[in-house]
């Protein structure tokens, strides 16, 4: 049965639309340097906030009413939610979804109850999957939100919990897999901690791979062939969490020997957290070969928690799909880890979001494209390494064929190096605006 009966199909109508239910700017079908829109970005739809949250905050409870004509707690209000999700996916064109194991069943007390109820939306997933096209971008566990996990998961000082954790990431890669899922990720909830008064740091990380081992070895086991993913967080719940950031969790990730399945999956918002731009954050992953997918959102300068908001900021959007575009695109996709505002708590605010979101992104993607073919900023970054191409001592270096006697003998002929160069800084930022405001 319909559930968003007051909502059309969206459709495209261009930037001259006042229609608040249309893309002003997200054209799937059109093409941007050689690939369709929808090829850029596989946008996917968040099942925890946009099927789940009903903007609930420490001071209030809920304001968006997300029973879906069902009782909430229910696998009647289960199924809800999978036939609200897939008629969104569909009237907005998203082509994928991401969700945590307990979004999509009301967890139970006992396991064995819990993995049943899995098993059962799981089947229904599947046949909505398989009449929609609609497919699985990453699954992952919740093991952050039971008090049991009050002190981490791999992180834990309680073994029992471990193996808990190691049950429930077997479980929601079975799930994954099942739903033909790209990736497996992992989002260190609540691995970090508060203070080392009472933390063992050493032994916490080695217990984080541990469970990544054992979820690679019990995948690749089951015939997994796609990519886990760590997303970097630098604080929130914890007030020091372990995958800091992309720099962070790449050496996390090389000193376990986990970087070969292992990518990331970047979040706007928490790479601002952690004092980074977004594309900062993107541009280390990527050069390191481990640019997985994103969580798009954004953040607020003026707040300093994940305010997970829809992304608006185009100069933002600009300069991802500047790094995405660099980078010769991305495996993974453009999940929506974003929620309305408590304020904005009816069906046409959800779907109000998803546009912003997605005509944000669209407008990234056109304006990247133009800077890329404008030219001059990669011609500046080009010629401004240009003495390590073009003179004796540059190639030398470059090419590891000196050496620091070498350099000293240089030097000392040298007498003193010019200037660097002007970085240009405030030249290269109007030509931004340039390209933007033609
Ligand atoms: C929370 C995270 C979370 C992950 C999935 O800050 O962004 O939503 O994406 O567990
Ligand atoms: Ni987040
Ligand atoms: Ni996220």
């Amino acid at each position: 049965m319909e559930k968003f009966t007051t909502i059309k199909k969206i459709k495209y109508e261009g930037p001259e639309s006042k229609n608040p239910l249309a893309f002003k700017y997200y054209d799937a079908d059109r093409v941007i340097m050689g690939k369709k829109m929808k090829e850029h970005l596989p946008f996917a739809m968040a099942w925890w906030h946009n099927l789940c949250a009903g903007g609930a905050d420490m001071f209030g409870r809920a304001t968006a009413n997300k029973s879906f004509g069902a009782k909430e707690g229910t696998m009647e209000h289960a199924k809800a939610k999978v036939d609200a999700g897939f008629e969104f996916m569909q009237k907005l064109g998203i082509e994928y979804f991401c969700f945590h194991d307990v979004d999509i069943i009301p967890e139970a007390d006992d396991i064995k109850e819990t993995n049943r109820r899995l098993d059962e939306i799981s089947d229904y997933i599947l046949v909505k999957m398989q009449e929609t096209g609609i497919k699985c971008l990453w699954g992952t566990a919740n093991m952050f939100s039971n008090p049991r996990y009050c002190n981490g998961a791999g992180s834990t000082n309680s073994a029992d919990v471990f193996a808990f954790a190691a049950a429930q990431v077997k479980k929601a890669i079975d799930i994954t897999i099942k739903l033909g899922g790209k990736a497996y990720l992992f989002w260190g909830g609540r691995e970090g901690y508060e203070t080392l008064l009472n933390t063992d740091v050493k032994f916490e990380q080695d217990n984080i791979a541990r469970l990544m081992k054992m979820a690679v070895a019990y995948a690749r086991k089951q015939g997994f062939t796609g990519d886990f993913y760590i997303e970097p967080k630098p604080k929130e719940p914890m007030k020091h969490q372990y995958d800091f950031d992309a720099a962070t969790a790449i050496g996390f990730l090389r000193y376990y020997g986990l970087d070969k399945d292992f990518k990331l999956n970047i979040e706007t918002n928490h790479a601002t957290l952690a004092g980074h731009t977004f594309e900062h954050d993107l541009r280390i992953s990527a050069m390191n070969g481990m640019l997985g997918s994103i969580d798009a959102n954004q953040g607020d300068y003026l707040l300093g928690w994940d305010t997970d908001e829809f992304p608006f900021d185009v100069y933002n959007a600009t300069m991802c799909m500047r790094e995405v575009l660099m980078a010769g695109g991305i495996t993974g996709g453009f999940n929506f880890d974003a929620k309305n505002r408590r304020p904005s708590y009816t069906v046409e605010d959800m779907f109000q979001g998803y546009i912003l979101g997605m005509d944000t992104f669209a407008l990234g993607l056109i304006k990247a494209a133009e800077l890329i073919e404008d030219g001059r900023l990669d011609k500046f970054i080009k010629d401004r390494y240009a003495s390590y191409y073009d003179s004796e001592v540059g190639k030398k270096i470059i090419s590891d064929s000196t050496n620091l006697e070498e350099l000293f003998a240089y030097a000392e002929k040298l007498g003193a190096p010019e200037l660097p160069g002007s970085g240009k800084q405030e030249y290269l930022q109007s030509v931004i605006n340039s390209v933007f405001f033609k």
